[in-house]
């Protein structure tokens, strides 16, 4: 690495308007005008992070659910999954970095605590629809080549599709695009296959987002066998009163669809589809009956266990099945899932890469967030007992579909959409089935500004808050007061507010426990931080 050169490159990308970003949840997002100095550090980074690991890496620049005027980027490890978390502090501190003497410091010192060979390495980049797209895509592209490494830029692509396909490529596999829409479609059609389609056609917001195009290319594959009629397909609008956080948050109907009939099966993704939630719309107003994150991992438990019921031997060890949920899941599907489906639960933090982690615990693990993103990890364990057990099986030939159909690296809305339409079909269920199987407490979200949202502390999964010190005290004494009452609070990774959730008995408790638990995190926490 010639010092002089990489100096040179990282002063063309300063940054200006000395904001700090930090790593949130899920990478770096802001509006798009503060990003390119992040952005391009983001591609110094990756590119390190491949010479470590000796794998490809990928970026995406996306915001995901966020306004169009954002943007963002998501940065994918050689598995496929998401940046490992102890590199998050490293992101952070290149973000920080004041100028290009700043930035190289901080290359020298990764190159040195990380113990990194010097060489050249690979970066797959891609983005989604936005307009901030191509000046972002360049910075990282600069970054990645600052460091005599290669970028690789994949194009528009959705999240999960650039994740997919970093994993494939670091396991010696197909991974073009076109490998992709051929690993789902050709395992929906063996997992469908023999199960006579539903007379009625899926009806799928995409949110004006990168999703339209590409379930577009999966459902032109795969028809007949999916007839799906998507909209919000266009090139304005993304996110816009539309999308998988839009129906999530609202509970009412997306721009485009006043006219859906009351009993249609409608479904929704999210700007960089790696959210899904289905939906359909209840009465003459613009409500829905929503059909969330929680009730898709108990539809994909239901499909698995069938499954795996009808593959069990005797002489082995039956596989462990999880399903891992945050405190945002519905106590209703905890106690189905639990109850019911008689299932191990996890409850993880909020973010993807917790839920992730601890779905790779069992043989099955089924990760679902109630936003709508998660998937069905299988261990490799379980995978290659199913390869042995081969053609002869058909439950085995079944998950072996699913295990190609199901992204296997991080939750996918389209992998998501083949794995509702494949589980509901094979069991002959409309939504008014899965509706049935359980009903949801009622429940409320709400955010609260503050000053620093880092005076709220939490632990256990986010249920407890550990300060300021007193508000759970207050938050407890509020639950026990409503019926059925459970509320955490927890600081977004992603917004600059303090998040409130409750659920109760009735709809008008579970927004008074909610308003109530507002009033004290209002109270206690503003003036906590504020400087005299
Ligand atoms: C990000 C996370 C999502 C989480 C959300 C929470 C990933 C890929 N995405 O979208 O999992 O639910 O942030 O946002 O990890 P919040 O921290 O603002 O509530
Ligand atoms: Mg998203």
């Amino acid at each position: 690495m010639d010092l002089g050169t990489l100096k040179e490159s990282c002063s063309q990308y300063n940054n200006p308007s000395k904001v700090k970003l930090t790593y949130g949840t899920a990478g770096f997002r802001a509006e798009a005008s503060l990003l390119p100095s992040t952005v391009y550090r983001c591609g110094l980074l990756m590119a390190l992070r491949a010479l470590k690991t000796g794998g490809v890496t990928g970026l995406v620049v996306t915001a995901s659910h966020n306004p169009v005027e954002d943007n963002g980027v998501k940065l994918v490890d050689p598995t496929g999954y998401m940046l490992d978390q102890a590199w998050e502090a490293w992101a952070n501190k290149l973000a920080a970095a004041d100028d290009e003497d700043g930035t190289c410091a901080v290359v020298q010192e990764l190159f040195q605590v990380e113990d990194i060979p010097y060489g050249s390495s690979t970066v797959m980049l891609a983005h989604d629809t936005r307009p901030s797209a191509d000046a972002l895509v360049k910075a990282a592209a600069a970054g990645v080549a600052a460091m005599g490494s290669l970028p690789i830029a994949c194009g528009q692509l959705t999240t999960p599709q650039l994740h997919w396909m970093v994993r494939q490529c670091n396991a010696g596999l197909k991974h073009k695009e076109k490998a992709y829409y051929e690993a789902l479609a050709t395992g929906y059609a063996r997992l469908v296959s023999g199960h006579p389609a539903p007379s009625e056609g899926l009806i799928v917001d995409c949110a004006n987002g990168v999703g339209a195009a590409k379930l577009q290319v999966l459902a032109d594959r795969l028809a007949p066998g999916l007839s799906a009629e998507l909209r919000n397909t266009g090139a304005e609008g993304l996110n816009d009163c539309c999308g998988a956080d839009f129906l999530q948050k609202e509970r009412r109907l997306p721009a485009g669809f006043q006219d859906v009939p009351e009993g249609a099966r409608c479904a929704s993704l999210d700007g960089d589809a790696d959210r899904l939630v289905y939906f359909q719309r209840r009465g003459a107003a613009d409500e829905v009956h929503l059909f969330d994150g929680d009730r898709i991992a108990v539809l994909a438990a239901l499909l698995v266990m069938d499954l795996l019921r009808s593959l069990i031997t005797a002489e082995q060890p039956p596989p462990t099945v999880g399903i891992v949920q945050t405190a945002y899941a519905n106590g209703a599907s905890t106690a189905y899932i639990e109850e019911k489906l008689k299932c191990e639960v996890r409850v993880t933090p909020t973010g993807v890469k917790h839920l992730h982690a601890a779905a790779e615990e069992f043989d099955v693990g089924i990760y679902f967030e109630a936003n709508g993103h998660g998937t069905v990890l299988f261990s490799a364990a379980l995978v290659q007992r199913l390869h042995e057990l081969g053609d002869d099986s058909g439950p085995a030939k079944a998950l072996l579909a699913l295990v190609d159909m199901v992204n296997q690296a991080v939750g996918d809305a389209l992998s998501g959409v083949l794995l509702v339409e494949a589980a509901l079909r094979r069991k002959k269920w409309g939504l008014p089935e899965w509706a049935a199987l359980y009903t949801d407490l009622p429940s409320r979200q709400l955010k609260v500004k503050v000053a620093d949202r880092s005076v709220v502390t939490t632990s256990h999964a986010e249920t407890r808050v550990e300060s300021p010190s007193g508000l759970q005290q207050l938050i407890d004494s509020a639950v026990a007061a409503a019926p059925s009452g459970r509320a955490f609070v927890r600081p977004s990774g992603t917004e600059d507010v303090v998040r409130v959730y409750a659920e109760a008995a009735t709809q008008s408790a579970a927004d008074d426990l909610a308003r109530l638990v507002a009033r004290h995190v209002h109270s206690i926490a503003a003036g906590v931080g504020l400087s005299p």
